[in-house]
């Protein structure tokens, strides 16, 4: 700490009596005004900037911190150098967590750990070079390295020896193998030697990375098409951290409604207002929880956006109101293309105002989308933002909370949407893949401030770096196919990896009809799906849960039932991904990465879902699934007869109806009761189950109202909790925040807890009621605040 203020001291005199270097071959001038380091070369500037200890951001180009990405970084640098050496050709800089070496003339950059251990190396003979406005980096590439991430991308969990393209773009009934789609995050973690890092690289225009497609394996690299080489090096040494920094750097998602987590009926498009209230009804005659019903774009009069059709939907209040009473939430669609009609008012206020895209002779752009011609809204300009923001009063007055914000790549007939149209903040070659997240941005502030209290939803297509401040995504225009149902499980994990928490694809596909096999085991997968929504396209097949039958019918009830008894488990998953940006859905590559099994084809599937279940996707025509199971024991929660340890490879049993799904070895997890949907009470018991293993493993339990932002104002309740097998403890901490949750009582259900069966809690000894392999406990927690320790 001492040592720290004194570093942090030494570098703040620094900065007032920034330095300059001498020269040397091909430097012009080094200033050092702590945390930035400016280094002049011959045509280039080199800025490098510590963010944190382990955040570094490097610049390059011709002036200055010209073409910067003002919309995903949120941070201010907070790092600074302990060190900065000048050594004729070469340059060392140091901070509490890595030493950086350059020589500069070429200018070349090396990132090591503390112990000179090497993380990641331009590629020596070629380094960072522009050709016309395209810039491009290239690194080394280690023998063993691997390449996860980068967002909403199909192909493999590990990257390497592929190449994608960052422009975002509507693609309807994409092929696994497609490239690009819909959302940009050129965020992606290298791998090699036990050692990982990663890399922003925080360019708009269109961006290309090439993990070694073929090179040799000598290099891989990034460009973009224009503007900076302007990227981020994280150097913390687990992929949890890099995430956490990551996501530090370009904002995390806020806590969202329960109800969005539960489950979610859509199509394109349920009307009018009879049919909506008939599917909303015929869930609560059949049973089957479900939370949320989605408008699509038919509810609008001509698909102007803020309108409402009026035959169709005559009296959107009522209906609302009637659905919420059945305990479901509507959530609609809106599309950024404004009608060209002069008795439209968002269009006559849109032209006045001058809030559209134009043509460089300032001529509005014209695009046709659903309504006809359309002008597009400048985003990039706050007042056009703040306009669009408004107008949901058109549907939060009636009682809308979700939006839904489609086509925003953005998308238009001829999908060519031209470059040098253009808005404030530039032309659509630099803010094309933009326009999604900004549009979302609009969309997610304008709803906040109208829905007061009440927390909004916004979910969106296109997306770019920092979309998770603002709204969960979904995987657009997949096909009720098995390998897009086992694509869509790559999606999301991949996401998940790139700071996106909260995504999903359309459960039983869009374009297309499923089988019931296929549809079973898609919502089988669904529950364990961060963002759980059925959908499917116009003119295709039904698609709700009783379509295939009645054994398919009750099916469909076990699995949704399923995602509602974890719904406490989910819920403080979420919790988790709102303050540390951990993903819900986890590819095994953040806990395992350096296990060369979890990126088998065979293996590469597996995720888990918040910190304990293993979740195997399986086609549903396959009958058996080969899974990997980490080191630790693993318990296969439908049949707990079936335990395994791990580090093995098993082949087990993935016929319908059951996914394999195992809870691994140190669980807690956090059940309730089955409930309709997340507004009915669930009883005043929490499930706590907890699988014996045998190393310590927490849990932080986290609820709340699950609707307002009173949490901010400490009304919410969370209580660490311990397994420690070592001491024979389980702990639960004192209640810390406002909120007196429904629960009142913990029933321990302790799995493989065998020969037991007394505990002691809180220094009172209980004897254990036995139930097959779980033994059972029940304590009364009305009036316990305080820790919880039972002993065994
Ligand atoms: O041109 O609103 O991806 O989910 O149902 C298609 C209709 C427009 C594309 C979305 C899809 C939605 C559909 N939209």
């Amino acid at each position: 700490m001492m040592l720290r203020r004194f570093l942090y001291l030494a570098a703040s005199i620094l900065t007032i009596y920034s330095f300059n270097i001498p020269l040397s071959a091909g430097t012009e001038t080094i200033k050092n005004s702590n945390p930035e380091i400016l280094i002049t070369l011959r045509k280039k500037i080199v800025k490098i900037t510590a963010y944190k200890s382990d955040i570094i951001r490097i610049t390059m180009s011709e002036k200055a911190g010209q073409n910067i990405n003002p919309f995903s970084v949120i941070q201010k640098p907070e790092g600074y150098f302990t060190s900065v050496t000048d050594k004729k050709d070469t340059l060392f800089l140091s901070t509490e967590k890595l030493n950086i070496k350059i020589s500069k003339s070429p200018f070349r950059i090396k990132f090591f750990l503390k112990d000179n251990r090497l993380i990641n190396s331009d590629y020596s003979p070629i380094g960072t070079i522009r050709q016309g406005t395209k810039t491009t980096c290239h690194k080394k590439l280690f023998y063993d390295e691997k390449f996860i991430g980068l967002g909403e991308k199909t192909g493999p969990l590990n990257r390497r020896g592929r190449t994608y393209v960052n422009w975002n773009t509507d693609h309807y009934a994409y092929d696994i193998n497609s490239d690009p789609l819909y959302a940009s995050i050129p965020f992606f973690i290298g791998i090699h030697d036990s050692l990982v890092y990663g890399i922003f690289l925080d360019n708009t225009y269109k961006t290309r990375f090439d993990f070694g497609a073929s090179t040799d394996n000598k290099f891989y690299s990034f460009s973009a098409a224009n503007g900076d080489m302007d990227y981020y090096f994280f150097g913390a040494q687990s992929i949890k951290d890099i995430i956490r920094d990551y996501t530090w750097l370009t904002g995390r998602m806020e806590m969202v409604p329960r109800w969005i987590l539960g489950y979610q009926q859509c199509r394109w498009s349920y009307y009018p207002d009879s049919e909506v209230l008939r599917i909303a009804k015929t869930f609560r005659q059949k049973r089957i929880p479900a939370d949320v019903i989605y408008l699509d774009i038919h509810y609008m009069d001509g698909y102007k956006i803020f309108t409402w059709d009026k035959k169709r939907f005559p009296d959107p209040k009522k209906m609302i109101s009637e659905l919420n009473r059945l305990g479901f939430h509507v959530v609609t669609i809106v599309d950024p293309g404004i009608k060209i009609d002069p008795k439209y008012s968002a269009y006559n206020e849109g032209v006045k105002n001058r809030f559209f895209l134009t043509y460089p002779d300032s001529d509005f752009y014209t695009g046709s989308v659903w309504p006809g011609k359309c002008h597009f809204p400048d985003f990039t300009n706050p007042e056009a933002g703040s306009w669009w923001g408004n107008h949901f009063s058109a549907l939060i007055n009636p009682g809308v909370e979700g939006f839904w914000n489609d086509m925003n790549e953005p998308s238009v007939w001829g999908q060519s949407f031209p470059e040098i149209v253009k808005g404030r903040a530039g032309s659509m070659d630099k803010m094309h893949n933009v326009y999604g997240m900004l549009m979302t941005k609009a969309t997610f502030e304008g709803t906040k401030k109208l829905l007061q209290n009440k927390r909004t939803f916004c979910l969106t297509r296109s997306a770019f770096a920092g979309i998770q401040r603002y709204s969960a995504v979904w995987t657009g225009d997949n096909v009720a196919t098995e390998d897009h149902m086992m694509a869509g499980v790559l999606l999301v994990n991949s996401m998940g990896l790139s700071g996106i928490p909260f995504t999903g694809p359309d459960i039983g596909g869009f374009a297309g009809t499923p089988s019931k096999e296929l549809f079973l085991r898609w919502l089988s997968i669904g529950v364990y799906t961060p963002f759980f929504r059925n959908h499917t396209e116009i003119n295709s097949l039904h698609q709700e849960p009783w379509i295939f039958g009645e054994r398919a019918e009750s099916l469909s009830r076990r699995y949704i039932n399923k995602r509602y008894e974890l719904m406490p488990y989910i819920y403080s998953a979420f919790y988790e991904a709102v303050h540390t940006g951990m993903p819900v859905s986890r590819s095994l590559s953040i806990l395992y990465p350096f296990d060369e099994n979890i990126y088998d084809h065979r293996f590469q599937y597996q995720y888990l879902f918040g910190p304990f279940l293993l979740v195997c996707p399986e086609k549903s025509s396959q009958k058996t699934v080969d899974v990997y199971f980490p080191e630790g024991k693993w318990f296969r929660v439908d049949d707990e007869t079936q335990t395994f340890t791990g580090p093995c490879t098993q082949k087990v049993k993935s016929d319908l109806p059951e996914l394999p799904v195992f809870a691994k070895g140190g669980s807690i997890i956090p059940m309730q009761k089955i409930v309709q949907h997340t507004d009915e009470t669930p009883g005043d018991t929490l499930f706590l189950h907890i699988y014996m293993g045998d190393v310590k493993t927490a849990f932080t339990f986290y609820d709340d109202d699950g609707k307002t932002l009173d949490y901010r104002k400490g009304k919410f309740y969370k209580r660490d909790m311990i397994f420690d097998p070592g001491n024979k403890i389980f702990l639960i901490t004192k209640t810390t925040g406002k909120y007196r949750p429904v629960f009142k009582i913990i029933k321990l259900i302790l799995h493989n807890f065998t020969n037991i069966d007394k505990v002691n809690i809180n220094n009172r000894i209980s004897t254990l009621a036995r139930n097959k392999n779980s033994a059972v406990k029940s304590i009364n927690i009305e009036n316990i605040s305080d820790e919880i320790r039972m002993k065994w």
